[in-house]
């Protein structure tokens, strides 16, 4: 049996539960439970507060977890990276009221930051040669310099309304953040086992989420052209169509290749193109 802690509640729990799911792990989630049991899966889930998450990874109470990598940088544990995950996209950066004249490496210096990432931010700052008084507080961070507690704060931004509404203006980032799956260092043979299946699972759903299955029609003569455009995992499905002369190509391509293919595949002859989105992608 492998054990992973989870949030309990909050940005990453959804998306969490949505995963384990997705990779076919069934379980109930009752509403105020701290830990279930798997029905058809070798794993049992801690629902806990994030924070705690790399330390009760670390001591062993729990084998693996869901966390911001965030904080995982900044509680320092002795944990293992296993794979990132996609969601809970965040950056941390700093941010001074948008009335000051920023200038890098100066404006900074003997200034008092508000944050909740101490060691994240004395490290940078350090690295930097940057002089300031680190302010260490647990929430609304946002608030501190128009309460006169602080010159600059860092702090999480996602889509930048928060500082915004706060005044504030982003002037450096300091680390960009996602949900990533931690280890302890060292697990038995079992737990090793048990996390590979549950790491292919998750593989093969983000690898999904992050291509395209795309479809076209077109004259044969033009095939050749079209297959030089697409990356495709071995080579693309060619299959005739019922009027001669013409054959429907399939393929995968990954999202951030996605557009400028399409384009591409428009001048090149395709018709038809169909595009739709892929549940599970196993190499
Ligand atoms: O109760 P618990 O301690 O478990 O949860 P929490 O309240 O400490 O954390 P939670 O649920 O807010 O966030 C969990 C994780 O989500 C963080 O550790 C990040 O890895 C990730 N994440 C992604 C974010 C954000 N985006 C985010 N925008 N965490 C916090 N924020 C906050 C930020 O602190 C700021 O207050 O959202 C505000 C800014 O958002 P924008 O969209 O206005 O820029
Ligand atoms: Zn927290």
């Amino acid at each position: 049996m492998l054990r992973i802690a989870i949030q309990k509640s909050g940005r990453l729990h959804d998306d969490s539960i949505g995963l384990l799911k997705d990779a076919g792990i069934g379980f109930s989630n009752g509403y105020g439970r701290l830990r279930t049991e798997s029905y058809n899966f070798p794993l049992e889930i801690f629902f806990l507060r994030d924070d705690d998450i790399p330390e009760y990874v670390a001591d062993g109470v729990a084998d693996i977890g869901i966390v911001g990598e965030n904080i995982v940088l900044e509680k320092g544990k002795r944990v293992e990276t296993v794979s990132r995950l996609g969601f809970g996209k965040c950056r941390l950066s700093i941010a001074v009221p948008k009335n000051i004249d920023y200038l890098p490496g100066k404006t900074l210096e003997g200034s008092r930051i508000a944050t909740s990432y101490p060691n994240i931010l004395s490290k940078y700052l350090k690295e930097k040669g940057i002089q300031a008084t680190l302010h260490d507080i647990s929430g609304s961070v946002e608030i501190a310099p128009s309460i006169g507690l602080a010159d600059a704060i860092c702090d999480l931004v996602s889509s930048g309304s928060t500082l915004m509404m706060n005044g504030l203006k982003e002037v450096e980032t300091i680390l960009k953040s996602e949900a990533i799956l931690i280890a302890a260092p060292q697990l038995n043979a079992a737990k090793q086992g048990i996390l590979e299946q549950l790491n292919f699972r998750f593989d093969a759903l983000l690898r999904a989420k992050s291509h395209k299955y795309i479809l076209m029609n077109a004259p044969n003569q033009n095939i050749p052209q079209i297959i030089e455009l697409l990356p495709g995992m071995r080579s693309p499905t060619v299959l005739p169509l019922a009027e001669s002369g013409w054959s429907s190509i399939h393929t995968v391509v990954s999202e951030s290749e996605f557009w400028s293919i399409i384009e591409q595949l428009k001048a090149a002859g395709a018709e038809g193109i169909l595009v739709t989105s892929i549940e599970k992608m196993i190499l």
